[in-house]
């Protein structure tokens, strides 16, 4: 039964954020002990069918997929996509087709699921279906390819950018090495068309990247495409929902990027604890985000722009590592952004999770939920769960709201405070 929020309680604020239209709907049977209600964000059933009644029969479906968790929206799009056009093929491919093969193979009702890269795998199916050859031959390397066909939406405000694929590093919790494989990039020059024409023929102002490794060799590659956008007094907004690496940014660079127009920046810092640290291989250390930070305030940037991500619920963390990242993001004078894990089939967590019993080696990845999966492992109850997130808004609404930077001990107390009061 569906119970529908008002779409006009969706809020966009303009730059690609906001409250989504929300429905709550039937919760799957395997999630009936999770103490939450079930919901979908996004478009509204009903007007997706009303606008799949709207197409003409095309020669080849692709369908994507993104967090694995979502693979219901999946499995309702492509059925409705069959029922309008029972003899068309429908290519499943994205993150959950890549993280799950099987699962999809067996559940989704795609002709064929295609894991990894799509840009050739589609173009090669396309004309094998159609008889008509494309052009996919001239793109053999990342650096070739142009951009994403955004002249196909009605009207965009802001675009996700995606300048490279994969990245450098190997934390053991993350899918980057297994959806994207090696790191590869485009070339800056393909890049600065791409946002050019969108902001002055598509009038977007908003740009948020994608990127694994956006600082990644930046010499090549990001500076000299800030550097441009510098010279070219575009008047665009960037922003980085995907945290950056701490440990590349320095004086330069922080300030390229505040002249360049960046509004939200997020640092990937992930947890204080040292053995941690060291299994990521030593990406970040807290003198790395210690000194970005300071080089991003000298630049310019406030505590309403730059955040930190901590993560929650890794098998073997404890609620006290959780809460000591948090701290010591906080002391910076920065927001901190709290991101739960979500296991992932084929990465050194999801093997330790599977190990200490915590999931099943052939679980639904309904369980992979960023939301349900912390609250089986180690000490991250209901409870906790909540009031780390709870203690996470406030000490942010907090420095929203100006004292800048906040002591140690000022954190502490609030956290203390807040604590009590969540139970
Ligand atoms: C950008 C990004 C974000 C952004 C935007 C998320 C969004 N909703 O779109 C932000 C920062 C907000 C974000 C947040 C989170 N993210 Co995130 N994110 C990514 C990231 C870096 C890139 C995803 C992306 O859009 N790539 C660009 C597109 C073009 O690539 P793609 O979809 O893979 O498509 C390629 C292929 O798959 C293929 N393909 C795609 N579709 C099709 C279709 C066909 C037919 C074919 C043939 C091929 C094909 O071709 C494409 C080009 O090669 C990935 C990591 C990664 N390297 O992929 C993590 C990732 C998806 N995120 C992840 C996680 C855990 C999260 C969070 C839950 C973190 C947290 N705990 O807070 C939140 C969830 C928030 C939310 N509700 O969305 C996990 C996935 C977890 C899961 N179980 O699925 C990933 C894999 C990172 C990881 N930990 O390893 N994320
Ligand atoms: S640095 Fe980020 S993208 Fe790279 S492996 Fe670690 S978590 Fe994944």
């Amino acid at each position: 039964m569906l119970s529908f929020q008002r779409l006009s309680h969706a809020k966009d604020r303009g730059d690609g954020t906001g409250h989504f239209y929300k429905e709550f709907i039937d919760k799957p049977t395997i999630l009936q002990s999770v103490p939450r209600r079930y919901g979908r964000y996004g478009i509204p059933y009903f007007l997706v069918q009303k606008e799949v009644n709207t197409f003409t029969t095309p020669d080849v479906i692709f369908v994507t997929s993104g967090m694995t968790y979502w693979y219901p929206g999946v499995l309702e799009m492509i059925s409705l996509l069959k029922q309008r056009f029972p003899k068309v093929p429908v290519i499943l491919g994205g993150i959950y087709a890549s993280l799950f093969p099987e699962h999809a193979r067996k559940k989704s009702g795609a002709d064929e699921v295609i894991c990894g890269a799509g840009e050739q795998a589609c173009l090669r199916i396309a004309d094998e279906i159609t008889g008509n050859p494309s052009d996919a031959h001239r793109y053999r390397e990342m650096a070739d390819l142009p951009g994403p066909a955004y002249d196909l939406y009605p009207r965009m405000d802001s675009v996700a950018l995606l300048t490279s694929h994969g990245c450098p590093y190997r934390c053991p919790f993350c899918a980057s090495r297994i959806l994207s494989g090696e790191y590869r990039r485009r070339q800056p020059s393909r890049v600065m068309e791409e946002i050019e024409w969108l902001h002055n023929v598509q009038d977007v102002r908003h740009f948020a990247f994608y990127d694994d490794a956006l600082l990644y060799r930046k010499d090549e590659h990001l500076v000299p495409i800030l550097e441009e956008i510098v010279a070219r007094n575009m008047g665009v907004c960037f922003h980085t929902p995907n945290g950056i690496q701490p440990r590349e940014m320095d004086d330069r660079l922080a300030r390229l990027m505040h002249e360049s127009g960046f509004k939200t920046i997020r640092l990937s810092y992930e947890s204080k604890s040292r053995e941690r640290q060291e299994r990521m291989g030593l990406k970040v250390r807290d003198d790395d985000l210690i000194r970005a930070v300071g080089f991003l305030k000298e630049a310019g940037f406030d505590s309403r722009q730059l955040g930190s991500y901590v993560l929650m619920g890794l098998p073997g963390q404890d609620a006290g590592e959780v809460l000591e990242s948090m701290v010591f993001v906080l002391s910076l004078g920065i927001q901190v952004n709290l991101a739960s894990f979500s296991p992932i089939p084929g990465t050194p967590c999801w093997q330790e999770a599977v190990a200490s019993g915590l999931l099943d080696a052939d679980a639904d990845p309904l369980l992979t939920n960023n939301s349900i999966y912390p609250l089986k492992s180690g000490d991250h109850d209901y409870d906790t769960f909540v009031a780390l997130g709870t203690l996470a808004a406030t000490a942010n609404r907090i420095l929203k709201g100006g004292s800048d930077p906040l002591s140690h001990e000022t954190v502490k107390t609030q956290m203390k405070r807040i604590m009590e009061r969540v139970g």
